[in-house]
């Protein structure tokens, strides 16, 4: 885009933006980078998203939605194909086995634009880090406060296990949104929540994720956002997993609440021993699917589950975690992106 019209689009929407139209911005701005992508509005829209969802008024009283009590005793995981994907479908493969697999959900041609994204993200970083030249839109960091705990403002990066918060990729924000809006994902959620949800900054990921054996552990991830929240996490496979590259173990079963996390033989305070989580499986034994590229994997925070990996796989695994929560029972550690 010339350099005249990226500075009026940009102009316009910080006009926007101060008169607090954040809506309107965002469609501005999303269409101006649809036309020609462009790093000063990729960033400038992060800022309005984040903005934006700080300054939406959370309703005092959570929208009313009915609980999802377990059915059975779980087993195997629900599958639907895209075009079964439903809020009934969710509703009732999370009932029975904790979570709904969605097969074949994102196409080829948007998986190899993801894969092609958290590589260019990636490198963006490692030439950040080297002191090199590097495109802002794939990488610009923000200090945001970890996922776990208020604790202090970092750099959230796990470059060793190639985990990048999707927010320092302004470019990956943009496609991992027109994605999720092109896939049915956004209004899936929006009405399986009853309201439209906002993506955590500090917790979604992208992952191109090593062939070895990591030091990961069972968990909800409610052990530290809390139980009384609305969720739901869009786990895309992007490209096969499981078996020689790391997947997802878990346990296909839906559990009532929060496990007590912590004890002896869980790797964090907020993670689950092997044997807790034996026991909390009962009958319902653990799987590792086999995900195939374009899987999506839907869950809330009381999905039993772990990266699974071994030092016998051979191959990355490229995925993205995009945890999304209903404004009016929205985790307190978690910062909202509007969405
Ligand atoms: O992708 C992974 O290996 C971990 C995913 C996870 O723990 C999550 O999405 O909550």
């Amino acid at each position: 885009m010339l350099v005249d019209s990226v500075a009026a689009v940009l102009d316009e929407a910080e006009q926007l933006r101060q008169r607090g139209e954040f809506g309107v911005a965002i469609d501005r701005l999303t269409a101006a980078n649809r036309a020609s992508l462009d790093a000063r509005i990729e960033c400038k829209l992060v800022d309005v998203r984040l903005e934006a969802a700080a300054a939406a008024r959370r309703p005092d009283v959570p929208v009313q939605r009915s609980a999802i009590a377990p059915e059975g005793d779980g087993g195997e995981i629900v599958e639907v194909d895209p075009d079964d994907m439903t809020v009934e479908a969710l509703r009732s493969g999370w009932a029975r086995s904790g979570c709904l697999l969605v097969r074949g959900l994102v196409p080829p041609d948007r998986a190899a634009q993801l894969i092609g994204g958290i590589d260019s993200a990636l490198a963006a970083f490692d030439a950040c880090d080297a002191g090199e030249s590097f495109d802002p839109g794939w990488y610009t960091a923000r200090p945001i406060r970890d996922r776990i705990g208020s604790g202090p403002a970092i750099h959230r990066i796990n470059r060793g296990i190639g985990a990048l918060w999707t927010v320092f990729s302004p470019r990956m924000v943009c496609m991992l949104f027109d994605a999720i809006e092109a896939l049915g994902v956004g209004q899936l959620m929006t009405e399986f929540l009853g309201e439209r949800p906002f993506l955590s900054a500090n917790k979604c990921t992208l992952r191109r994720v090593p062939p070895a054996d990591l030091f990961t552990g069972w968990h909800q991830d409610g052990a530290f956002l809390g139980d009384r929240i609305g969720s739901v996490n869009v786990w895309m496979s992007l490209t096969p997993c499981g078996v020689d590259s790391p997947g997802l173990d878990l346990v296909p079963k839906r559990f009532d609440g929060v496990l007590d996390s912590g004890g002896d033989g869980a790797v964090f305070r907020w993670s689950l021993s092997d044997e807790a989580v034996a026991d909390a499986a009962g009958s319902a034994s653990i799987v590792r699917p086999q995900f195939g590229a374009g899987d999506v994997l839907l869950f809330d925070h009381r999905l039993v589950h772990r990266t699974a990996s071994s030092g016998a796989m051979t191959r990355d695994r490229y995925a993205i975690e995009s945890w999304f929560f209903a404004p009016s029972a929205y985790p307190d550690d978690q910062v909202p992106l509007f969405f």
